[in-house]
C-alpha cells in the first residue's frame, strides 16, 4: 500500500484525525453541538429497554443551511431569505439557465445515452474541460499535462476529496484558512486530520483587506503549509485582493514554500467575466509551481443540487500527474465509488460547444448584473432613508454577499420583527434580493441601526 498514513490500522489514523479535530474544537463551541466531543458518551446505558442512540445530543442547525430552514417556518407573507447563497429572479424564484435547460434537453433526447457508471475520477471531457475552463485555454501546465483533473461532489467534495488526498500524501498537515471564511471549510479540513490556523483577511474598521495582518501571518506560518484562498468574491466579505496583492502574496507564498488551495466556487460571478475571476489561480500556475485548486457549478451555471466540481491537481511533471491521480482513486472509490453523471454531461455540453458557451458567458453576465444593481438600489435606498453610517461598502464588495457589518442582535432583530433571513455575521446574500425587496430590506437595516446599539 502507498504511504504510511494511509495505512488502514484504524488505531494510528482515526487517533491521528480525532487529536486534530479537538486542536480545531477547542474554543468553537457551535462545532461541538454537532460533533463527537459527546462527554455523555461513555456513560451510555444500552439495556433492551433504551436506545443505543440515548447519549445522542441535539445538534444545533448549519449556521448558513439552517437559516433556510428556519425560513421555510416562517408563515409570514413578506419573509426574504437573504441566508443562503442561491441566485434568485427579480421575481424571487430560482433560476435554471436557458443553455441549462437546452443541454439537458439534448442529452434526454440522445438515445445513445446509457446510465453506465462513470470512472472513479468521473467523466474525462469534464474533467478536460473544467482544468481548461480554471486555468485557460492555454495554460502550459495543461499543454505539458501536468494537471490532473477529478470530478467530485461540487465545490464542497471537492475540497474534501482534496483534504483526504493531502492527509495521505502531504506532509505538512497544517492548513491556514482566512479569517472569516466560508462556514464549512474549518470543518472540512479538521475531519479530515489537517490542522486548521487562520491568517487575518478582513479588518472590519475599514471594511477592506488586512493586507498587511495577512502578509504577516502567511510569513510566519510553518514552511510548507496549506494555504486555503479564495479564487474570487471572497465568501463571506466580498472582499478581494487587487491583482497587485496576488502578486505579492504569490510571492511570499512561493518563497515560504506554502502549498495554495483555491477554492473558486464563484468564477464568473466577481466580475461577470470568467477570465478575470481566474487571475489569481492562473498567476500561480504560471510560475511552474504546483497547487490545488477546487471548483464549482453550483453558483455560475446554477446547477447546486446537481452537485457539479472538480479538484484539479497542478503538478511539476507528467509522471508526478500520474502518480497523484492514482492515489486519488484510491481516496475516492471507498467514498461513493464514481460520481453521478447528470450534471457533469450538462457541462460538458456547455463547455465543448462554442454557441453553447457563448450563451451561457451571457447568461452568468447578466447574474452578476443583476447582484451589482441591487447592490447599489440598497445602498441608494439607505443613503435615502439617510440611515446612520457609511454604507460604501455595499458597492465596494463583489460576488454574491455583502458583509453588512450588522451585528448578531440586529440580525436577530430584522428577523424577528421584519422576517428577514441571514447569517447571524450580518452577511447577505445579493442574489436573494429584488427591486421589490429592496425597500423592505433597507426598513428593516434602518430600523436595526436607530433602535440598536451597533457593537
Ligand atoms: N466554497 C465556498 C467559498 C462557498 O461559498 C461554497 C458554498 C462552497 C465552496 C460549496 O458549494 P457547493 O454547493 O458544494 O459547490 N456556499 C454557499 C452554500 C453553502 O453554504 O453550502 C453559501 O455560503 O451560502
Amino acid at each position: 500500500m502507498h504511504g504510511g498514513k494511509a495505512s488502514l490500522s484504524p488505531s494510528s489514523s482515526s487517533d491521528r484525525r480525532l487529536s486534530a479535530l479537538v486542536r480545531h474544537l477547542e474554543g468553537s463551541s457551535s462545532i461541538v453541538m454537532g460533533g463527537s466531543k459527546d462527554p455523555s458518551i461513555a456513560a451510555s446505558p444500552t439495556s433492551a429497554r433504551n436506545s443505543v442512540f440515548e447519549h445522542i445530543l441535539q445538534a444545533s442547525e448549519d449556521p448558513i443551511l439552517g437559516v433556510t430552514v428556519a425560513y421555510n417556518k416562517d408563515p409570514s407573507p413578506v419573509k426574504l431569505n437573504l441566508g443562503v447563497g442561491a441566485y434568485r429572479t427579480e421575481e424571487g424564484k430560482p433560476l435554471v439557465l436557458n443553455v441549462v435547460r437546452r443541454a439537458e434537453q439534448m442529452l434526454v433526447n440522445d438515445k445513445s445515452r446509457v446510465k453506465e457508471y462513470l470512472p472513479i475520477v468521473g467523466l474525462a471531457d469534464f474533467n478536460k474541460l473544467s482544468a481548461k475552463l480554471i486555468l485557460g485555454a492555454d495554460s502550459p501546465a495543461i499543454q505539458e499535462n501536468r494537471v490532473t483533473t477529478v470530478q467530485c461532489l461540487s465545490g464542497t467534495g471537492s475540497l474534501k476529496i482534496g483534504a483526504e488526498f493531502l492527509y495521505r500524501h502531504y506532509n505538512q498537515h497544517t492548513i491556514l484558512i482566512p479569517k472569516p471564511t466560508w462556514g464549512n471549510h474549518a470543518r472540512i479540513f479538521a475531519l479530515s486530520g489537517i490542522a486548521v490556523t487562520s491568517y487575518r483577511y478582513y479588518d472590519p474598521a475599514t471594511r477592506g483587506l488586512n493586507f498587511e495582518g495577512l502578509l504577516e501571518d502567511l510569513g510566519s506560518a510553518p514552511s510548507g503549509a496549506i494555504v486555503l484562498l479564495h479564487a474570487c468574491a471572497h465568501n463571506p466579505t466580498g472582499v478581494d485582493p487587487t491583482p497587485q496583492q496576488w502578486e505579492k502574496i504569490r510571492q511570499l507564498m512561493r518563497s515560504k514554500a506554502l502549498l495554495p488551495f483555491f477554492d473558486s466556487a464563484y468564477q464568473g460571478f466577481a466580475s461577470g467575466n470568467l477570465d478575470t475571476d481566474a487571475h489569481s489561480v492562473r498567476i500561480f500556475v504560471a510560475d511552474g509551481g504546483e497547487c490545488l485548486v477546487a471548483q464549482s457549478y453550483a453558483k455560475n451555471m446554477g446547477l447546486y443540487g446537481e452537485r457539479v466540481g472538480a479538484l484539479s491537481i497542478v503538478c511539476r511533471t507528467p509522471d508526478v500527474a500520474g502518480r497523484v491521480e492514482s492515489q486519488l482513486k484510491l481516496v475516492i472509490r471507498p467514498m461513493y465509488s464514481n460520481p453521478p453523471i447528470h450534471g457533469a454531461s450538462i457541462v460538458a455540453r456547455i463547455l465543448k460547444d462554442s454557441t453553447m458557451y457563448q450563451e451561457w458567458t451571457v447568461e452568468l453576465k447578466a447574474m452578476a448584473d443583476r447582484i451589482i444593481s441591487m447592490r447599489q438600489k440598497l445602498f441608494d435606498a439607505l443613503r435615502n432613508k439617510g440611515t446612520p453610517g457609511d454604507w460604501s461598502h455595499i458597492i465596494k464588495q463583489i460576488g454574491m454577499f455583502t458583509f453588512t457589518g450588522l451585528n448578531r442582535n440586529q440580525v436577530s432583530f430584522m428577523t424577528e420583527e421584519y422576517h428577514i433571513y441571514m447569517t447571524s455575521d450580518g452577511r447577505i446574500s445579493m442574489a436573494g434580493l429584488s427591486s421589490k425587496t429592496v425597500p423592505h430590506l433597507a426598513d428593516a437595516i434602518h430600523a436595526a441601526v436607530t433602535r440598536l446599539d451597533d457593537d
